[in-house]
């Protein structure tokens, strides 16, 4: 008989995949297929992946941004579809001034300025995003329009906010009264420092299956707090901060952006999910290869969150304190996912 290679677990310095191999999606059935490889002949075939659609739909979000998504879920209840409903979702965290890390009301760059990063991704592969948008709230939404009305995937700064105002946008102040304090107390000592799960992760990466079983995803933020002007983080950047695959699943990513985009984060997990890991699998992979390669990582918190085309979830983080929300069958739970740094 002969050897099949299938997937083997990475260990902590190692490579997680040895055999390439694809999922085919059968839209209008409930099956999707990993295809796996055979070494030897280089033939494949085709293992199903169950896929319920009586789970769906799901949403799930990064942190314990409850009202966000309560709002996708009930948004996917409805029966909006997955793209409306996360972009719905992850507004209600835009619009939240107490939220430091998005939207307005978002810690602003060194300089005091605030700078609003963010992409969202379709079902059928399309994109869209803007980067360092100063006036303008609602980005995720500004990051579709992009998507829909330009030929374009990426906007950036006034260009991005031109076009919003275009579009109908309001011009808004997104530095708030208690933003712009805490920056002119940040100014008395100032230390370009993120502190773990405190003041610079809580952007909003948001994931959501619909009942027919698309996926779609946002991911929306301020940045790193008191940021160099002009610096983009990994949030807006597709296949970092967030990418979808709807044959496969979708993933997204918070923490230190730089280290997201070194690894291509999000991208990563949907292509280790479509080479037969499994959500948690995925996460866990992902953040290998970030700690394998960077000792400094006792220093910053990175977190991923994954789901498949069939709904099931994972999640994984460097440090502990990250959690995430997932909402399914009218409940939405905080979910405390594993993480890999055990002082
Ligand atoms: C960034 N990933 O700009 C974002 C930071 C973050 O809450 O997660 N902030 O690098």
């Amino acid at each position: 008989m002969k050897r099949r290679k299938f997937i083997e677990k990475a260990a902590l310095s190692g490579v997680g995949i040895t055999v390439g191999a694809s999922v085919v999606g059968c839209k209008d059935t409930n099956q999707n297929t990993t295809q796996e490889q055979d070494t030897e002949t280089g033939s494949s075939e085709k293992k199903a992946m169950n896929i319920d659609k009586t789970k769906f739909p799901i949403a799930v979000c990064t942190w314990a941004f409850t009202s966000a998504n309560a709002k996708a879920g009930e948004e996917l209840a409805q029966g909006k579809d997955a793209l409306d409903a996360v972009i719905a979702g992850v507004a209600v965290e835009e619009e939240n001034i107490k939220n430091t890390t998005v939207g307005k009301g978002g810690a602003p760059d060194r300089e005091g300025n605030v700078t609003l990063d963010a992409c969202v991704m379709n079902p059928e592969g399309d994109c869209g995003a803007v980067v360092c948008v100063e006036n303008i709230t609602n980005v995720a939404a500004l990051a579709k329009k992009v998507m829909e009305e330009t030929p374009h995937v990426m906007l950036a700064g006034e260009g991005a906010e031109e076009f919003g105002y275009r579009q109908g946008f309001e011009k808004e102040n997104l530095l708030t009264e208690d933003s712009k304090k805490a920056w002119e107390e940040w100014k008395k000592s100032p230390e370009y420092k993120p502190i773990i799960n405190i003041e610079n992760h809580d952007t909003i990466g948001m994931l959501a299956i619909d009942k027919d079983g698309d996926i779609a995803g946002a991911c929306t933020t301020s940045g790193l707090s008191y940021k160099m002007k002009g610096r983009v983080g990994d949030s807006p950047i597709i296949g970092s901060g967030l990418f979808i695959d709807n044959e496969i699943g979708g993933a997204v990513a918070t923490g230190m952006g730089e280290e997201v985009m070194k690894t291509v984060g999000s991208f990563l997990i949907v292509e280790l999910m479509r080479n037969g890991m499994s959500p948690q699998e995925a996460c866990e992979e992902a953040i290998r290869r970030i700690v394998s390669k960077n000792e400094r990582y006792k220093d910053f918190q990175i977190a991923y969150l994954a789901m498949n085309k069939a709904g099931e979830v994972g999640s994984y983080c460097i440090h502990e304190g990250f959690t995430y929300m997932k909402y399914q069958d009218g409940e939405n739970t905080n979910v405390k996912p594993g993480f890999f740094y055990h002082p």
